[in-house]
């Protein structure tokens, strides 16, 4: 075998069945390897961002790993907005990059970059493999550590001549490490404060992972009636029809939300790294605030709000623990927590209820593309994948989620995730539908990548808010440089057209009651699809939000 077979596989080892990129002289031999490995299926895409963006959403919906790769220098500069954004939201993508030769290395070889140290800063692990002998062992080891503990991406390099050349095929055995548990005296010193608390809270946050809810979490939060809110972007990770939860922090939440959080006198973190944008820049816990943190991560415990009681352990299996714990010593809450949570809810159902569409101020105004959601999401089942960030606040806020695994949404920031992240998760979860919303500058940085969706038959229904105009940034300069507003205006093209000529789906809606039949021919048309939304220029946030920092 070659070096190029011997790392494939290695994946197909490890349960890897697909991987995206787009070629380039020193990643040949992988996709040739690739193609003749059974079971295996490469796709090219258009832009290597796109590869990344779809490793990154294949691994959120398959629930492991996500494959990418690239040639050297320039397609491995483009893929590298998705390790980023992997790596800002712990996510496990492997970037399996050519290499130049090493035999004529470190001579300003044509497209030859220093590829680990380029990555170090945005990977869990960057490695490069210089003797064949070693392929199988590093490329092995490179799964197991983007998955174990926070999981997070890992680019591996390879030489050219390292593919070619002969390599042993010596693979391992596939194990995963077991997480760890909470100790019992933890357990034990954990549920006494959450018995005795007046007003605790738990923040669920990424590092309780699917597929699935929580159950332990659940358990655990109706046996003892603590309100539950999520993270940022996280609104997914708790039942939202329960009666216990809150609403999600971060950028545009509401302020019941926010508050259950305020006047906590017990926070129960589980797997939340208090991100600038959940903990409203550090200022949501109150001093005084008993705090609780579990994480798998050593080091995430403690790192921006020192905890009273630090637990290193897989947060479902701790949440598990704790509500088995209450159980067996039949703990339940004190006197008046159960109507004081059921007061909370209220609040924060009286604050969720969608403001009905401005009369006449848009073509179509977001309260009315947030309701035709709503009313689709409810109807069919789709999965809703969010890109946009000017419509983000109000999908966090009015839309509620109560099957898991219905909502993905990134806070890594970048643009353009949104469509190839669904495009990955439908490659995962083939039987099932994505409904991708994404702002029209975000979506244009990827458009390209329709050809593909079309090619390698992924139904993703896309679905821009058309506002022309990078809005949030828009708010910016209206909000802090006095309305003088520069490069943030543009015009579209007709991204329906687009699409059909494309040979994908394509509407174009400038009417609020032609949003839902629209949504629902998109989806019954079996193809990818585009409804591009016409929106007012100045649309964009829920009435008196402005965007984070621009005060
Ligand atoms: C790759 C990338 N470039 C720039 C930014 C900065 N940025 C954040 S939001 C935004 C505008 C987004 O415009 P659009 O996608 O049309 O969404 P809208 O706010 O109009 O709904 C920009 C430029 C970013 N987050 N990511
Ligand atoms: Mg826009």
């Amino acid at each position: 075998m070659n070096g190029a077979e011997v790392a494939i596989g290695a994946l197909r080892r490890e349960g890897v069945r697909h991987i995206v990129g787009l070629p380039g002289t020193t990643i040949m031999h992988l996709i040739d390897a690739a193609g003749r490995s059974p079971g295996m299926r490469y796709l090219s895409v258009r832009h290597e961002q796109v590869a990344a963006f779809m490793a990154d959403g294949y691994a959120r919906a398959a629930g492991g790993i996500g494959v990418c790769t690239a040639s050297r220098g320039p397609g491995a500069a483009n893929l590298a907005i998705g390790v980023h954004n992997a790596h800002a939201e712990s996510i496990p993508v492997l970037a399996l990059i050519g290499q130049v030769p090493d035999e004529i290395y470190y001579r300003e070889a044509f497209e030859e970059m220093d590829l680990v140290r380029f990555f170090g800063p945005i990977t869990k692990w960057s490695v490069e493999i210089h003797q064949p002998s070693r392929i199988a062992e590093l490329m092995q080891r490179a799964v197991r550590t983007a998955l174990s503990g926070r999981p997070g991406p890992v680019m591996v390099s390879l030489p050219l001549d390292v593919q070619t050349a002969e390599a042993a095929a010596s693979y391992q055995a596939s194990a995963r490490p077991i997480p760890p548990a909470a100790p019992t005296a933890a357990v034990e010193a954990a549920l006494a404060r959450l018995a005795s608390a007046q007003r605790p809270v738990i923040i669920v946050g990424g590092g309780v992972r699917g597929p699935g809810y929580s159950a332990g979490l659940l358990k655990l939060a109706g046996r003892l009636a603590i309100p539950v809110v999520t993270t940022w972007l996280r609104k997914n990770a708790f039942p939202n029809d329960s009666p216990l939860f809150c609403g999600s922090l971060g950028y545009g939440a509401l302020a019941a939300t926010e508050d259950v959080v305020r006047e906590a006198d017990l926070v129960l973190a589980a797997g939340c790294r208090f991100s600038e944008f959940t903990t409203g820049r550090w200022t949501l816990l109150s001093p005084g605030t008993a705090l609780i943190q579990i994480d798998i991560d050593p080091d995430g415990l403690g790192r921006t709000y020192v905890p009273d009681l630090g637990i290193c352990a897989d947060v479902s299996q701790a949440a598990q623990a704790l509500a088995d714990a209450a159980e067996e010593a039949g703990t339940s809450p004190p006197p008046g927590r159960a109507a004081w949570a059921a007061a909370v809810r209220a609040d924060y159902q009286q604050q969720a209820s969608p403001p009905g569409p401005a009369p006449g101020a848009a073509p179509v105004s977001s309260a009315e593309l947030v309701a035709a959601l709503r009313t689709v999401l409810g109807a069919t089942k789709a999965t809703l994948v969010q890109d946009t960030p000017s419509l983000g606040p109000w999908i966090q806020r009015y839309l509620d989620f109560a099957a898991p695994d219905s909502y993905y949404a990134s806070g890594g920031g970048s643009m353009g995730w949104g469509f190839p992240a669904a495009m990955g998760m439908q490659l995962a979860r083939p039987d099932e539908r994505f409904i991708t919303v994404s702002g029209d500058g975000s979506f244009w940085m990827v458009a390209q990548d329709l050809e593909t969706a079309v090619r390698e038959r992924l139904p993703v229904v896309t679905v821009i808010n058309n506002n022309f105009a990078f809005g949030n940034t828009r708010d910016r300069q209206r909000t802090a440089h006095d309305g003088r507003y520069l490069g943030v205006f543009y015009s579209n093209p007709d991204f329906a057209a687009f699409a059909r000529l494309l040979g994908a789906h394509g509407e174009r809606v400038d009417s609020g009651s032609g949003l839902v039949p629209a949504l629902e021919r998109a989806l019954a048309s079996g193809l990818p699809a585009v409804v591009d939304v016409i929106q007012d220029r100045h649309e964009g946030l829920p009435p008196g939000l402005l965007p984070p920092t621009a005060r």
